[in-house]
This record gives structure tokens, C-alpha cells and sequence, in this order.
């Protein structure tokens, strides 16, 4: 670091350019500077989902950009992803309303063989500030893992993140585990994750692919108006 970015005083910079250093701390993976900044500009009544796209989530997304280069590797890949959380941590409880009504319960893990859980847990926050009650069963979850929890939850929604090329089809071991125990209509299905798209949602039987969190909020809540006026 050179001596002109250690005298750099954060709350002096103005919104535009301390977001931009933001992204610079979340790519050098600074976790103080990264909670620090988040503070000043809630501090500056930026909205909490402001802070977290276009800081923290545009920040790691440069950083996945030469993660694919070659030009940072997992180390430093991981110090980006623990400043990230720790901006998360801090933005989580004001983004989970407090009180909000009960929309429905749904249980969300990253697939068996896949570690990536940043992704997963922005859309459980999101779920939660949205009013769904939320059942994180974390990473590397093989079928059984998902298929009890939404029994012994009973949930409504199904959610499963899987960041690797490798890893996205064992959504579909999953779904076809689901159709196989006739439980498969029981519940929505909501996939997401970088690699998916909408065709490989349709492809493995989910009910929809959510290309982000706020999506999956809104397809959630739609899924859930469908169930309820069946009913
Ligand atoms: Co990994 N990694 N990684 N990694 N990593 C990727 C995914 C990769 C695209 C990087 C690259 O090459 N550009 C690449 C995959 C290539 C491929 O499969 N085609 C890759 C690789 C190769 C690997 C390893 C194999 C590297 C190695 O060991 N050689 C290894 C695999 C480990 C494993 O899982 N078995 C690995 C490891 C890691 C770290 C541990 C270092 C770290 C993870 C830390 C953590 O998660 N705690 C890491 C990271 C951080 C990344 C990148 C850089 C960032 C992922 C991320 O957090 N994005 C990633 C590059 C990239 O994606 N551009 C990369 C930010 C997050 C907010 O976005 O996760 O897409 P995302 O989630 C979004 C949407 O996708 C959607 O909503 C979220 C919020 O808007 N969404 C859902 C996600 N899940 C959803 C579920 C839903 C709905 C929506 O359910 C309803």
C-alpha cells in the first residue's frame, strides 16, 4: 500500500468516491475499512440496499472478474469474501424489517460439492427483510439435508444456490429425488446462482430461476399468492 492510501481519511471522501474505494478495499480483501465505510455512508442515509449493490456486491463482482484471469487466486479471493461478510453482518438487521408479516417459510442451502455461500446468504437476508421465515442449512448440502429440513420445517419453498458449473446439476438430483418420493408439488422450487439461467431452471423441473436476490424475492412472494388462491 503506498503512503498516500494509508493517510486516506474514508469519511472525508465524497459518496462516489468511497464507493469506488470500497470496491478497492473489498478487492484487497480490508475488512475494517470495508465496515468502516459501510457505517459512514449509512451514516449519510444511504439506503442499506444501496450500500449493499452497488458497494459490496459491484465490489466482489470486480473481484470474480480476475478471480476468472488468474489475476487473484483463493486466498485473497477469501480475505474479499470475509470483508464482504463483515459489511453484511453489519447491513443485515436493517434490511430484516422488523415485524414484517409472515409470507412463508422457506429452506435455502448451497448444493453438495459447492462452498460458495455469499450469494445464498444475500438471499436469505432478503427473503427475511421481505417477511419469509428462513431456514439456512448452509453449504454442501446433499439431498437428504434438504428433503429433511423441509419436512421437519415444513416449509413452503424449496431455495438452492450453486455457484459451480460442476455443482448446478445436483439441483437436479434433488428435484428428481423430490418427484421420485411423489413430494416433488409439495413445494416451490427456486434455483439460483451466476452459472444458471432461466432454460437450465425449466431444464432440471424447478419451478423458476432467480437471476438475483431481489428476483427471488419477487418470484417468492408471486409463487406464494399462487398457492394461497388455490387454496
Ligand atoms: Co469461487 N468460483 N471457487 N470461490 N468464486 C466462482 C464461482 C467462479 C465463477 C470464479 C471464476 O472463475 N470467475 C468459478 C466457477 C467457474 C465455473 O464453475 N464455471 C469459481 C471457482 C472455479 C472456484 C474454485 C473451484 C476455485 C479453486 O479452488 N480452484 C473453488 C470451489 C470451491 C467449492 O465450492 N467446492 C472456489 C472457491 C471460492 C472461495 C472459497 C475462494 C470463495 C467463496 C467464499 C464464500 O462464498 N464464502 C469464492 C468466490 C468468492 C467466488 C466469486 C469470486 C464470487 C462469488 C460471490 O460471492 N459473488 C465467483 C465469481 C463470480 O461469481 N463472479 C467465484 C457475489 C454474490 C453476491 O453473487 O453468488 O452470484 P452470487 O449470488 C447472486 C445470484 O447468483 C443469486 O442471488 C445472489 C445475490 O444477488 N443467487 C440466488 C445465488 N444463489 C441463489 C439462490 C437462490 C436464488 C438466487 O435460491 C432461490
Amino acid at each position: 500500500m503506498s503512503d498516500e492510501e494509508d493517510d486516506l481519511i474514508l469519511s472525508e471522501l465524497s459518496d462516489d468516491e468511497l464507493v469506488l474505494q470500497m470496491h478497492d478495499d473489498l478487492y484487497d480483501g480490508m475488512a475494517e475499512e470495508i465496515t468502516e465505510a459501510v457505517n459512514i455512508l449509512l451514516a449519510r442515509k444511504w439506503l442499506p440496499y444501496d450500500v449493499l449493490t452497488k458497494a459490496l456486491v459491484e465490489g466482489m463482482r470486480i473481484v470474480g472478474i480476475d478471480f476468472r484471469d488468474g489475476i487473484l487466486f483463493v486466498p485473497e479471493v477469501l480475505l474479499a469474501a470475509g470483508a464482504m461478510k463483515g459489511g453484511m453482518k453489519i447491513l443485515k438487521p436493517l434490511l430484516i424489517e422488523s415485524g414484517a408479516p409472515q409470507l412463508g417459510k422457506m429452506v435455502i442451502g448451497t448444493v453438495k460439492g459447492d462452498i460458495h455461500d455469499i450469494g445464498k446468504n444475500l438471499v436469505a437476508m432478503m427473503m427475511e427483510g421481505a417477511g419469509f421465515e428462513v431456514v439456512d442449512l448452509g453449504i454442501n448440502n446433499p439431498v437428504e439435508d434438504y428433503l429433511a429440513a423441509l419436512k421437519a420445517e415444513k416449509a413452503d419453498i424449496l431455495g438452492m444456490s450453486a455457484l459451480l458449473t460442476t455443482t448446478m446439476t445436483y439441483m437436479k438430483i434433488v428435484i428428481d429425488t423430490m418427484v421420485a418420493e411423489g413430494i416433488r408439488d409439495d413445494y416451490i422450487v427456486l434455483v439460483g446462482g451466476a452459472p444458471l439461467n432461466e432454460e437450465f431452471g425449466k431444464a432440471i423441473g424447478a419451478d423458476a430461476y432467480c437471476r438475483d436476490a431481489a428476483v427471488a424475492v419477487e418470484t417468492a412472494k408471486e409463487y406464494m399468492d399462487r398457492k394461497h388462491n388455490q387454496l
